[in-house]
């Protein structure tokens, strides 16, 4: 490419501090370092963990960054030593990378990779430094990958190929929201045929959860949420009924319990609520349930559980990025989406120009998306 070595100058969405929109600016993009790869990002998503640094629920962010984690692109050059990318590939970021060396990576049982930069926010590549600059100021990274941009630089275990059929504007979701509920249900929880979930939360994630369920088998997802307005999506994802906690006096987990016979085999927090973490835990049932912790609570939250509830049988559990090895796994997701073992569509709800950012973050705070995707022309 006509560009590789260079710095590129391009358009960005710049975080200059908490509370305060997303600012479209020119950037200048450095040429990727030994290791590293530049992609051209063609279709990126407006995700809950941006939002969180936006409204400074995030506290420890370091500014100004260049948030976005959820999207897909080209590879436009890449750096020595990267032997699996080449220009011109189809990839998808990683926000929990792939080193394959770390005692995580190591262990089949886990995916939370030593590399990551999530809680931490370090917001800079393996090398310690930032491959962005704007109006002459460093730009922070955020967790591995940066994406509301129109090119980013990845290392190069923080980027998964695809398959070149994979269409950029849907699969740009397997980078976060729809493989962190996906595989809640099909490898954290380990949902079995012929089972009772109970999913609470029914937003993108949590949509995801429930298409997880349906595809392991399960035979009643129910669907719990404040919002009447999430279920009919919901139920075109598989759950076969939607119940809100305002239609009742008793507790959920008690509602639950009488309508399942004591109470489900899997429960899903995907709200990041802790009082619906106990909930949720309480719903399962006393000898053989299992709760999966989706959702990321305020960080000075205390869980409470019973510790007899512990006792008597029940698991608590919880995966970032749906338990998934993210470089390995990635591409063989995407595959199953050509394929069409599920389906991306009903996760998105709008498209927009990337230039309007903002007015996708003003539609996920008031609950009236479940995925913008914003593309760039
Ligand atoms: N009871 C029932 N439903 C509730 C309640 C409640 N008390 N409170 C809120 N809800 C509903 C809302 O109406 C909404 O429909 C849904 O819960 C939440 O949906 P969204 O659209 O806000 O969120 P999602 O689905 O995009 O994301 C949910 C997460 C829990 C995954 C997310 O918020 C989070 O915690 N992310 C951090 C953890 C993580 O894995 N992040 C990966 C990178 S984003
Ligand atoms: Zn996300
Ligand atoms: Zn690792």
């Amino acid at each position: 490419m006509a560009t590789a070595g260079k710095v590129i100058k391009c358009k960005a969405a710049i975080c200059w501090g908490p509370k305060q929109p997303l600012s479209i600016e020119e950037i200048e993009v450095a040429p990727p370092k030994r290791h590293e790869v530049r992609v051209k990002i063609v279709a990126t998503g407006v995700c809950r963990s941006d939002e969180h640094v936006i409204s400074g629920a995030l506290s420890n962010m370091k500014f100004p960054v260049i948030l976005g984690h959820e999207a897909a692109g080209i590879v436009e050059s890449v750096g020595e030593g990267v032997t699996d990318l080449k220009p011109g590939d189809k990839v998808i970021p990683l926000f929990v990378p792939q080193c394959g060396e770390c005692r995580c990576c190591k262990n089949p049982d886990s995916n939370l990779c030593y590399e990551n930069d999530i809680g931490k926010y370090n917001g800079v590549m393996r090398d310690k430094t930032t491959r962005f600059t704007c109006r002459g100021k460093p730009i922070h990274n955020f967790i591995s990958t940066s994406t509301f941009t129109e090119y980013t630089v990845l290392d190069d275990i923080a980027v998964a190929k695809i398959h070149p059929d994979a269409p950029l504007e849907k699969v740009c979701l397997i980078g976060c929201g729809f493989s962190t509920g996906y595989g809640s249900a099909v490898n954290t929880g380990k949902v079995k045929p012929g089972s009772t979930c109970a999913v609470f939360g029914l937003g993108g994630v949590g949509l995801s959860v429930v298409i997880g369920c349906k595809v392991a088998g399960a035979s009643r997802i129910i669907g719990i949420d404040l919002n009447n307005d999430k279920f009919a999506r919901a139920k075109e994802c598989g759950a076969t009924e939607c119940i809100n906690p305002k239609d009742y006096d008793a507790p959920i987990h008690e509602v639950l319990a009488k309508m399942t016979d004591d109470g489900v085999d899997y429960a899903f927090e995907v709200i990041g609520n802790t009082s619906v973490m106990t909930s949720a835990f309480s719903s399962t049932h006393f000898g053989c349930g299992k709760a999966v912790i989706v959702g990321l609570a305020p960080s000075s939250a205390k869980l409470t559980i019973d510790p007899l509830e512990v006792l008597t049988g029940r698991t608590l559990t919880g995966a970032v990025f749906g338990g998934w090895k993210s470089k390995d796994n990635v591409p063989k997701l995407v595959r199953d989406y050509l394929d069409k073992k599920f389906n991306l569509d009903p996760l998105i709800t709008h498209y927009m120009p990337f230039e309007k950012i903002n007015e996708g973050f003003d539609l996920l705070c008031k609950g009236e998306s479940i995925r913008t995707v914003l593309t760039f022309t």
